[in-house]
């Protein structure tokens, strides 16, 4: 058997360059833990961007930067700062995020945009078919690079190619109105497996491919030419003892060893001891549904005001894509929102709400974590959402509530937490009104549950799972179907 080939938009390192001097680190984000079984250096090779733009490449240094790439198993597409704005900017952050979230209204249909999409996804398959033998195991990621499956195969017709889609597939009727829809279903069908969060995304799907190809479809496997293409959920975890672990160690600190930010939490909750923290964590995106969540606080507020004074919703939002103007008018309106709120409503004791635009440390981010009595996650749609499982993995002591939109595909796996319609500031504000309330052992009776399956379901197996179902599927790879 070959080495496994991973590809994704970002590689999982972070170049920098001092003078002359490369230095790659390793990221720390999730799909790079998940992926640390599959790609364990020797045998697996990682391709993808680097962050860096042609442009802005020293002279002569491309050499090195691929020598301190290869160290960590990694190797490098070139893109140009146009290929960046029409493919990432463009086609991928204003044409499919928005219309794959539901947000028809953000979508952009335009044509250059999209052959920038073509030729910047030609870039990364050929990456692939330079790099890899036909006894090989490709596994692509996410939504920039939907087209790379058929573009390998075509070259490679005996080469086994895993497709994961980290985002909601929407249903027919929004993603038939793509001008470039069969397309981007003939890309995805290059795969031998392709793989969603959920069944519903796994669902909506089936049924595009059906209704725009008129292929054969039976259960979940698509009969296509002489291959049966195999279709099927995995819903992502996270590294759950990394946050566990990280919990712990967090509980055991002396208070002179805690980080400032924990000293002033403990201040705030040791002036009032039935003072609440209520905790959210985003990056800035639209189809987080922050500013329904800022009406939702202030709805809670006016609705039960025994908790004036005694709550307080931390915002910690990490800033994303701010080139793309959605996201500046998005940063605006929650600005706007969070000034009036506590303009309105804050006391000299008091501010209701904390907002923070920033990305954290993660020991911090185990602060907060670890310091909230409530996780308010209340995306508009949301591929996943990692943040609600990783606030039930730091609950040590068991206590906690978490409330999640039924929008994100965790609420699938998530069913003890309270579950709200983020449009519905009333279930919002009665939820928290019931998290306020909630006892202490119904608190931990329902995070037992949550907690044994993150723990059981975590990213490591979901790679594992996907790589296993994989390899099945090459067993069958290319055998005529006789039909
Ligand atoms: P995202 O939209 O980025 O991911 P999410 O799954 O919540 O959303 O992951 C965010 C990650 O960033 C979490 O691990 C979180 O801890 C971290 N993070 C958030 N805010 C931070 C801050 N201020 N500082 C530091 N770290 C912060 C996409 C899809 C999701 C899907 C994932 C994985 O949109 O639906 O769950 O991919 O498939």
């Amino acid at each position: 058997m070959g080495k496994t080939v991973i590809i994704s938009n970002r590689l999982p390192v972070q170049l920098q360059i001092d003078g002359d001097t490369i230095t790659a680190i390793p990221s720390v984000g999730g799909l790079a833990t998940g992926m640390k079984s599959v790609h364990s250096g020797g045998d697996s090779l990682w391709i993808g961007w680097s962050g860096l733009t042609d442009e802005e490449i020293p002279e002569g240094l491309a050499p090195k930067i691929d020598q301190a790439l290869k160290k960590h198993g990694s190797s490098k597409v070139n893109l140009t700062e146009a290929d960046v704005d029409g493919f990432y900017y463009g086609f991928s952050n204003r044409t499919i995020w928005p219309l794959f979230h539901y947000f028809l209204e953000y979508t952009e249909f335009e044509l250059e945009s999209w052959n920038t999409y073509v030729a910047v996804n030609q870039k990364f398959a050929d990456a692939i078919l330079e790099k890899s033998e036909d006894d090989d195991t490709i596994w692509v990621h996410d939504y920039q690079l939907m087209l790379v499956p058929q573009m390998v195969r075509q070259q490679r017709p005996n080469i086994s190619i895993g497709f994961f889609l980290h985002i909601p597939f929407p249903s027919f009727e929004i993603f038939r109105t793509l001008p470039w829809r069969e397309k981007i279903l003939e890309g995805l069908l290059g795969s031998d497996l392709i793989g969603f969060h959920t069944y519903n995304y796994e669902r909506h799907f089936l049924s595009s491919v059906r209704r725009l190809l008129g292929l054969e479809v039976s259960f979940n496997e698509i009969y296509k030419d002489d291959r049966v293409i195999k279709v099927d959920s995995f819903p992502m975890g996270i590294d759950y003892k990394k946050f566990s672990d990280a919990a712990k160690e967090h509980d055991e600190k002396k208070e002179n060893q805690q980080s400032e930010l924990q000293q002033r939490l403990n201040t705030h909750k040791e002036s009032d001891p039935d003072a609440k923290f209520i905790l959210s964590i985003d990056r800035l995106d639209y189809t987080k549904g922050i500013a329904k969540r800022l009406n939702g606080f202030e709805y809670f507020l006016n609705k039960y005001p025994q908790y004036k004074e005694k709550v307080r919703l931390i915002i910690l939002a990490v800033p994303s894509r701010s080139n793309v103007p959605q996201y500046q008018l998005l940063k605006k309106e929650v600005d706007e929102l969070v000034g009036r709120i506590n303009g309105e409503l804050s006391t000299v004791s008091w501010t209701p709400i904390w907002y923070f635009y920033r990305s954290m440390p993660f020991d911090n981010l185990i602060d907060l974590y670890t310091s909230s009595d409530i996780a308010l996650l209340t995306p508009i749609r949301d591929g996943m959402n990692l943040v609600a499982k990783e606030y039930i993995a730091t609950r040590t002591d068991r206590t906690g509530v978490l409330i999640l939109s039924e929008m994100a595909g965790s609420a699938n796996e998530m069913n003890e937490s309270l579950l709200i319609n983020p449009n519905n500031f009333e279930q919002i504000a009665d939820s928290l009104y019931e998290a306020i309330n909630m006892p202490v052992e119904e608190q931990k009776s329902r995070n037992r549950f949550l907690q044994k399956r993150l723990e059981r379901y975590n990213v490591e197996k979901w790679a594992n799972d996907f790589m296993r179902s994989l390899i099945d599927q090459k067993e069958r790879i290319h055998t005529k179907v006789s039909r």
